[in-house]
């Protein structure tokens, strides 16, 4: 049903009106948007009342970037644009980071704020949170509307959706003016100039002479690897994925949250073999994975000598191709478009990888699959990193169906390896720019999109830069279990001032902080673990309430190594240290 206003001064002819607030909810529900994630204030505070009232969940945040994160979390699960809503100026920066991180990640969201006056923003003359918000959207997202009229309000709310999830998905920004939402329009008309969009993100298929291609270079493999990156995962194409992987017999490596599309103990996964998959390989396809910084852009020392490895790549985006490296083989297309055809074109008699190649892909799996397990099974005192992710190991293992979302550095690195994922798009982390302050918002989002119990396993940094949202984790009650791996710090807790000065290290926190009371603040359970039986048992207890909870699990301050895993990319000073 259409909301309507009652007009103050009806003409004779009894003319029903609605006006912008009404039309864009009115969009917004007709494209099936269940719920917004954001920050009330001027000029949207009663659009986000009068959403709620209407059947939409709004989810007020302490942040907008937060919101922001939930938005394009959201998004990634569900293959639908999150929607994130901020006020203008401050509201809408805050939210930015949040949409350039989903563009750079490929996750749909738009971002949809308020703003001030245009003539006077045009004329810089002082508005109340004055900004030329569009134009400083622009280069951070996909694409940038603004809606001036109200009966535009159904096509820039229809090209924001298709624009964030057609194609290679990302963030879209939404610019409504503060005098759209008041703009008053016939009631019949604005019905009429609602656009529900048709086939928002529509197949494509990729040409058969690219499926032939790329199957001749894999016919000719001598050790296939196959990457499977989010992109696969986002493509909800879990079968026919699954169906190629075990049809091809090839060994694959996950991205990082790729990992759980198939279950990490799946015995094709070469996760545990990675450095030795990289290397040796002769035939690589990329399924949904950029060739970028996280894969070392294909090419030097983790890779094999140049020129003795062949790309298949599969992906939505034409451009994607030779970023980096020479692909033998572009496959363009939606993913669940391109494994089909492969799949096809394999036909029965397919034959699969080379028994030697996956036989010394399993031995070298095996290998450090038991290298690592006494590791995990360590009971130190305070908890060195791999004692606590063996707990958590073991949790997820028992409730495969737990999101886990997680950020920090050696948190995070460790935490990658350690923890096996058996399901798609559990996994939810920092992505492609290794940002910190994605926990908190991924975590609501998750819980909230999903129904099921989120594990945000977070370094006491990366957990700092979203802490605030616990009350929105509280006022929710959501099923969200937070442990903080608190090590004093950012890397280690035990950094010295070379200054021999007063001021602690730049990289050190407050000692022996106690997270937990975070939480407690605001209602939920809080546990301080100082061994791996006392996290699990924990964890166990917030995933069987379903109560909102924080774990401080104290790890050794002296544990963690700079940077977690990328040490290396840090810059040296060649001067020598004073
Ligand atoms: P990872 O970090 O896991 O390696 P990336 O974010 O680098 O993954 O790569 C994801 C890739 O997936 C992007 O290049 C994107 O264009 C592509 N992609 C996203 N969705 C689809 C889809 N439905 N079909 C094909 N490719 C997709
Ligand atoms: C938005 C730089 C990378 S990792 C990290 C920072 C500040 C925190 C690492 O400490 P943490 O983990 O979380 O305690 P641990 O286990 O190693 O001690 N600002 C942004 N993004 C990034 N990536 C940084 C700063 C950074
Ligand atoms: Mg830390």
């Amino acid at each position: 049903m259409l909301n309507t206003v009652a007009k103050d001064e009806a003409p004779a002819a009894e003319q029903e009106l609605t006006d912008g607030f009404h039309l864009i909810i009115d969009a917004l529900k007709l494209n099936g948007v269940e719920t917004i994630y954001g920050v009330p204030g001027i000029p949207i505070t009663d659009f986000g009342r009068m959403a709620q009232g209407a059947g939409i969940r709004v989810i007020s945040f302490r942040h907008e970037q937060n919101a922001g994160n939930a938005a394009a979390i959201a998004g990634y699960l569900t293959k639908k644009p999150g929607i994130c809503l901020t006020v203008s100026a401050p509201g809408f920066l805050n939210g930015l980071t949040a949409l350039a991180n989903a563009t750079t990640n490929c996750f749909p969201m738009i971002l949809i704020s308020g703003s001030s006056e245009r003539e006077i923003v045009d004329l810089q003359q002082g508005d109340y949170e004055e900004m030329d918000q569009l134009a400083i959207a622009k280069p951070l997202c996909k694409a940038a509307f603004r809606v001036l009229h109200a009966a535009d309000i159904g096509i820039g709310v229809a090209r924001a959706i298709r624009a964030a999830v057609s194609g290679r998905p990302g963030g879209v920004y939404l610019d409504l003016p503060a005098k759209l939402f008041s703009q008053t329009m016939e009631a019949n008309a604005g019905a009429k100039s609602l656009v529900k969009v048709i086939d928002a993100a529509p197949a494509q298929i990729p040409a058969p002479d690219a499926v032939k291609r790329a199957l001749d270079v894999l016919k000719s493999a001598k050790r296939p690897l196959i990457i499977l990156g989010k992109g696969a995962a986002y493509a909800q194409a879990d079968d026919a994925i699954r169906t190629l992987i075990e049809k091809s017999g090839i060994p694959f490596l996950p991205m990082s949250m790729a990992k759980g599309l198939l279950p990490d103990t799946h015995p094709q996964c070469a996760g545990a073999a990675r450095s030795t998959v990289l290397k040796e390989s002769d035939v690589v396809m990329l399924i949904g994975a950029r060739l970028n910084w996280l894969l070392s852009h294909g090419k030097g020392k983790s890779w094999g000598k140049p020129g003795s490895q062949k790309f298949i790549q599969i992906d939505i985006e034409p451009k994607e191709m030779d970023s980096n490296i020479e692909i033998a083989a572009p496959v363009v297309g939606d993913i669940g478009s391109c494994v089909s055809a492969l799949l096809a074109g394999m036909g029965d008699n397919w034959t699969p990888a080379p028994a030697d190649w996956t036989g010394a892909v399993k031995t070298k799996k095996d290998e450090n699959i038991a290298k690592m397990a006494p590791k995990l099974m360590s009971n130190a005192v305070p908890m060195d990193y791999h004692g606590a992710l063996g707990a958590l190991r073991t949790i997820i293992r028992e409730r495969p169906d737990a999101i886990l979302v997680n950020e920090g550095a050696n948190t995070l690195d460790l935490a990658r390896g350690v923890i096996d994922m058996y399901q798609p798009r559990k996994r939810l982390d920092v992505g492609t720019w290794g940002v910190m302050g994605i926990g908190m918002g991924f975590a609501v989002a998750a819980a909230i999109e999903t129904g099921k119990p989120v594990l945000a396993v977070e370094g006491d940094s990366a957990f700092g830069f979203s802490g605030m949202e616990v009350e929105t984790i509280c006022r929710y009650n959501l099923p969200v279990c937070v442990v903080v791996f608190n090590n004093n710090g950012i890397y280690r807790g035990t950094d010295v001032n070379p200054s021999g000065g007063t001021d602690v290290a730049t990289t050190v926190f407050v000692r022996d902080a106690r997270y937990d009371k975070m939480m407690e603040a605001f209602g939920g359970v809080g546990v301080n673990a100082t061994t791996p039986d006392e996290l699990k048992r924990a964890v166990n207890a917030a995933m069987d309430s379903g109560k909102p909870t924080l774990i401080n699990a104290v790890i050794d301050p002296t544990a963690g190594s700079e940077s977690g895993r990328i040490g290396n990319l840090n810059p040296q000073s060649v001067l020598k240290k004073k």
